[in-house]
């Protein structure tokens, strides 16, 4: 059964993820002619599409949650500190239960033409079923990491065995007993399907470009009594993680990384890695800024990576290097290092011996070695932030299209809208804090904001809003400026567009913090939305 799509709305919401299913709920809630489209089966989003083994969140589950609704938090147990994603896609079906969002939505359609009409303030948006959609306003809940990044290797159809990519894989599960296996990809999707793969497969072999840094999740079952005493007082837990920088809860240190002795550094760093978690990365007010302080920390992670990896050659090429700690996303494993002490696992350098062609029999390298396979994994990343968007076909006013108002990388004021592209909105995307923070309090906020926004349009007889060009400039330069000091732009990452020949490198996201982030926007809001035209 396929909901049909209203021919009119007041808003269209794209996605049926986190941020789509509360945009929903909150337009419902305000009295909006409210409608969503996702393109997958069901609710869920990134947690619907990512289902290979080891899929996990590297947020603890009592932070990456909903908190809207005291009925939910009280209804809701997690049952472990890193959420897997089948229970992260059971709290979002829970979601959309209890709420009865699916009846606002239509899935399994893609979204393919979202196009603005300059004479009746409407966006006309078309989808892969033929729906012809007429809605006044239109929020993008297309999350960022929602299109899959297949590498530029040549020869990548003539396999003759099985291709999978993490972030789109099967619904039916799987096997690869018996089989071949190999791992291209060391981000966080490699370094959780890596381990279980290697359990169930023949031989994996894994083709590490980079060696990325990687800490403990030390994931465990979440203690009851812990999980009913943050409940209780769950509003004032979530009240501070809203004014936190990151959205979180973890402690920020106040001293730089160099100013600490050898002997002080190590027993915070191994008190850091017994505990697991990406919490270091706030302990000394430089590692996100300066590559000495950085280094300091990058060498005690590589002195692990010889404790634990038992063959010394192996162990080396696990040890990252080339970048500072911290500059692309740290990644949390479970199990990942150990399992390069299986007999049954090689770790092959693809830096050094590129990948020169996929051949029918497997993946060939630069020196003539064949690495023979059944079935290649692309744990390859995603064609981030701007991806969704770019593959939706927005076009503004006087037919400008996204791609070219963003050809050299987003501009955007305050991550919400973007100039020529009126009454269209963005959750949680570049400009704003995103997924450098705690993702689900920055969806909250601003799908809060944005609903907010089109309700004070409505009470003011507004029709259009649109980000001006003054406004969208000098946040878009505040972003630039605010990223540049960082040790972010020395990683090739995601964040970066790195794994994305030819995207513009540009980090997008907005580090000024969330609670900073927050306080900003409410101050735009209170005082009738300066930077908005609105007519
Ligand atoms: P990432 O973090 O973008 O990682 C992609 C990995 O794929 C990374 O190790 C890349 O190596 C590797 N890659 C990409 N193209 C190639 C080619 N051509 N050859 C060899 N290796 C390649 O994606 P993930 O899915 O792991 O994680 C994305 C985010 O999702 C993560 O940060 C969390 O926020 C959740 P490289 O480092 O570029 O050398």
């Amino acid at each position: 059964h396929r909901n049909p799509v209203p021919g009119e709305l007041d808003v269209l919401v794209v996605g049926a993820g986190f941020s789509g299913l509360y945009s929903v709920y909150r337009l419902r809630e305000l009295g909006f002619r409210v409608h969503g489209i996702d393109a997958g089966d069901d609710v869920g989003g990134v947690w619907y599409w990512n289902r290979y083994p080891g899929a996990r969140c590297d947020i603890e589950s009592v932070d990456y949650c909903y908190s809207f609704s005291s009925d939910l938090v009280r209804e809701w147990d997690w049952t472990e500190r890193y959420p897997a994603q089948p229970e992260i896609l059971r709290y979002i079906n829970f979601v959309a239960d209890k709420f009865d969002l699916r009846a606002n939505f239509t899935f399994g359609t893609r979204v393919n033409g979202v196009t603005w009409n300059d004479e009746t303030n409407r966006w006309h948006v078309t989808t892969d079923h033929g729906d012809r959609v007429t809605a006044a306003h239109v929020i993008m809940a297309t999350g960022q990491l929602a299109v899959p990044q297949l590498p530029d290797i040549p020869g990548i159809d003539d396999f003759a065995g099985r291709t999978l990519h993490t972030g789109a894989w099967p619904h039916d599960g799987v096997d690869v007993s018996g089989q071949r296996v190999a791992v291209i990809g060391t981000g966080s999707s490699g370094v959780q399907v890596i381990p279980q793969l290697a359990k169930q497969a023949d031989h994996l072999t894994v083709l590490q470009r980079t060696a990325h840094f990687v800490v403990p999740a030390k994931n465990h079952p979440l203690d009851q009594e812990y999980a009913e005493d943050l409940k209780s007082r769950f509003e004032e837990y979530r009240e501070a993680a809203r004014h936190h920088p990151g959205g979180t809860h973890r402690a920020i240190g106040t001293r730089s990384a160099l100013e600490v002795s050898e002997e002080e550094l190590r027993e915070a760093f191994d008190e850091y890695w017994e505990r697991g978690g990406p919490d270091i990365l706030a302990a000394y007010t430089d590692l996100r800024t300066s590559e000495e302080a950085a280094e300091r920390v990058g060498e005690l992670v590589r002195e692990k990576i010889r404790g634990i990896v038992h063959d010394p050659q192996t162990a080396e090429l696990l040890c990252p290097r080339g970048y500072p700690f911290g500059s692309k996303r740290l990644v949390l494993e479970i199990d990942y290092y150990t399992t390069y002490n299986r007999e049954n696992v090689t770790l092959v350098d693809v830096a050094s011996d590129p990948i020169e062609r996929i051949v029918p029999e497997g993946v060939r390298l630069r020196s003539g070695r064949l690495v023979e396979l059944d079935t290649l994994v692309f744990a390859t990343g995603f064609d981030a932030l701007t991806g969704a968007l770019f593959a939706a076909n927005i076009t503004g006013v006087g037919g400008l299209t996204l791609p070219e108002a963003w050809k050299d990388g987003p501009r955007t004021y305050l991550g919400i809208g973007t100039h020529r592209f009126p009454n269209l909105y963005f959750v949680a995307g570049a400009g704003s804090p995103s997924v450098i923070s705690n993702v689900l309090i920055s969806i909250e906020q601003h799908v809060e904001w944005i609903t907010d926004h089109i309700g004070w349009l409505r009470e003011h007889g507004h029709e259009r809003s649109e980000v001006t060009e003054e406004a969208q400039d000098d946040w878009t330069r505040h972003v630039f400026e605010t990223a540049e000091p960082t040790l972010f732009m020395k990683g090739n990452s995601w964040y970066v567009g790195a794994n994305v020949p030819g995207k513009p490198r540009v980090f997008a996201l907005y580090l000024g913090g969330v609670g900073h982030y927050r306080a900003v926007c409410a101050d735009i809001a209170s005082r009738g939305y300066p930077g908005f035209a609105t007519t």
